[in-house]
């Protein structure tokens, strides 16, 4: 594969370009663009002296900071692989991530045991002390292989372990400048990031998507309505957000927040379904329509309501600008130039979700039930399986809790099952038969499952016995539809 043309990932062309330019707001400061290529140059330097070097994966396990982000760049100038991991993880989440990335290096901010536990040797370092690390003249870019990896993205799958998405630099630029430019993201812009850095949305879209049109991100590393009204307050133009916080922002604004809000010009939404009544009570407060777009871990942005025109209710519209889409079996399939290369070491994941046509094009299996309007508009109409649920926009396996759950003493057989939630979308839902004699409390379950705390069931429903079709297969859709059993 030939370098890119000056050798370097295109995604940071603007890092070095706006110089004086402010890059990222975050509390009261302003970071320019100048500055962000100092720091990252630092941290690339800093990769270097440790021996970390193109192709290696470097786990970053950070919170929203102006750290995370120098890490961040710091990893793409060098071709290092980024590994971004939740820091709510527990050990057992933190041990698979590491292990199957074989991480060479984890970057920390700040010290969590859960992660030291499971480090089984792997040299960790504090984003401060990479930071502080760097000299004054860094190292520069690349070279960085078109075909390259980029990220290393882990997803829930049915199957209960996580599965790296492995993106290269290409197919992550071609992604995520598709998009930018349906939505007019330009160096005019500020976009509010409130989202977690560790999945594509915040990652991805909200900051990467950001600062290769040379906009400036507002890091907002706790989402609360407050914080982001007064983001938007401080002249912010684009809030991307998840279905949990626009419920959270239409039962926290008062008026001026709600003009405050208005005043953007564009708030998009991802990650599960917005309801139709959340986007007309968020136009009826604010006078704004959410444009609703689609995506996943595997095929980055996907689909998306238009910037100009109909932005209709229900549903995420048509595919970006570069990206092919067809139905088989109702099931959306997606072939795009932004569409991982493959799950990471995981041919046999990859023999199940990709399908090859004889002329090499590849369709990804996205696993998701959709319906087409007359003009080819989309509207996801659920999952494919039971075993995937949406947590306040976190994509969970139920394998994954349910294998924690099987082994407590008092449970003789478990389904998890996702009920919906106003405000999460939906709630983790354990069904369980006891053994003879057992006694399980809801509080009893989650002090044993040993996961994210996202993870953990809210509920649990004690049966005789888990509802079985003929092959002795739990029918979760009895479940969900009469959870008591
Ligand atoms: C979880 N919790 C619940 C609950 N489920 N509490 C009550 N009822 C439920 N049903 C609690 C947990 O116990 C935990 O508590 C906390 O909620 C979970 O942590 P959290 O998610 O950080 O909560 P919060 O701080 O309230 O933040 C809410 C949020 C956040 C909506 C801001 O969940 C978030 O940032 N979500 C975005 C996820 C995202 O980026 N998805 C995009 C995926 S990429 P405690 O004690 O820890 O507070 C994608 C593809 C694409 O979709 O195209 O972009
Ligand atoms: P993740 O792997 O976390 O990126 O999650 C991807 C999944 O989120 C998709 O396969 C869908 O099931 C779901 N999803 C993403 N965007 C939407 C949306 N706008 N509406 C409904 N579901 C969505």
């Amino acid at each position: 594969m030939p370098a890119m043309s000056d050798g370097s990932n295109p995604l940071l062309r603007f890092v070095h370009a706006r110089g004086p330019a402010t890059a990222v707001f975050v509390d009261e400061r302003a970071v320019s663009f100048a500055e962000l290529d100092d720091l990252s140059a630092g941290v690339a330097a800093a990769l270097d002296r440790r021996g970390v070097a193109r192709g290696d994966r470097a786990a970053l396990v950070l919170r929203s900071s102006l750290d995370g982000v120098a890490c961040l760049l710091g990893c793409l100038r060098r071709g290092v692989v980024v590994v971004p991991v939740n820091p709510s993880y527990q050990e057992q989440e933190f041990a698979h991530v590491l292990a199957d990335s074989g991480a060479a290096l984890v970057i920390e901010d700040e010290a969590c045991p859960a992660l030291r536990a499971a480090l089984d040797g792997r040299p960790v370092v504090s984003s401060r002390a990479l930071l502080a690390e760097a000299p004054p003249l860094a190292a520069g870019d690349g070279p960085v292989h078109d075909d390259d990896l980029a990220l290393l993205i882990y997803t829930s799958g049915t199957t209960g372990r996580s599965k790296g998405c492995a993106h290269t630099v290409a197919g992550l630029a071609a992604g995520v400048d598709a998009l930018m430019a349906l939505w007019g993201v330009t160096a005019r812009d500020v976009v509010i990031n409130a989202l977690p850095l560790f999945h594509v949305h915040g990652l991805c879209v909200a900051l990467l998507g950001a600062l290769s049109r040379g906009a400036a991100t507002r890091l907002v590393p706790r989402f609360s309505p407050e914080a982001v009204v007064d983001a938007a307050r401080r002249g912010a133009t684009v809030f991307m957000s998840v279905p949990t916080m626009v419920h959270r922002l239409l039962g926290a604004l008062d008026d001026d927040g709600a003009a405050a809000l208005g005043a953007l010009r564009l708030v998009t939404c991802v990650s599960a379904a917005l309801s139709a009544e959340h986007l007309r009570a968020f136009e009826a407060r604010t006078g704004l329509t959410i444009l609703e777009r689609y995506g996943m871990s595997e095929t980055l942005i996907t689909l998306s309501n238009p910037l100009d025109g109909e932005r209709r209710a229900g549903a995420v519209g048509w595919p970006v600008p570069g990206t092919l889409i067809r139905v088989v079996d109702d099931e959306l399939q997606v072939s795009s130039p932004g569409t991982m290369k493959a799950y990471w070491q995981r041919p046999d994941a990859d023999a199940e979700s990709f399908v090859t046509e004889a002329e090499g094009r590849r369709w990804f299996k996205t696993g998701d039930v959709v319906a087409l309007d007359d003009d080819g508009c989309v509207r996801i109409v659920g999952r494919a399986s039971q075993d995937i649920m949406k947590v306040g926009g976190f994509k969970l396996s139920t394998r994954e809790i349910e294998e924690q759950i099987e082994a407590h003493p008092a449970v003789r057989e478990v389904a998890v099952v996702g009920l919906p939630d106003e405000e999460w979308g939906e709630r983790v839902c354990a069904v369980v038969a006891l053994r003879d004699g057992a006694t399980l409390t809801l509080a009893e379950l989650q002090a044993h499952v040993k996961l994210a705390e996202v993870k953990r069931p809210r509920a649990l429903v004690l049966v005789d016995a888990l509802p079985r079709n003929a092959l002795g297969k739990v029918l979760k859709s009895a479940l969900k539809a009469r959870p008591a059993g």
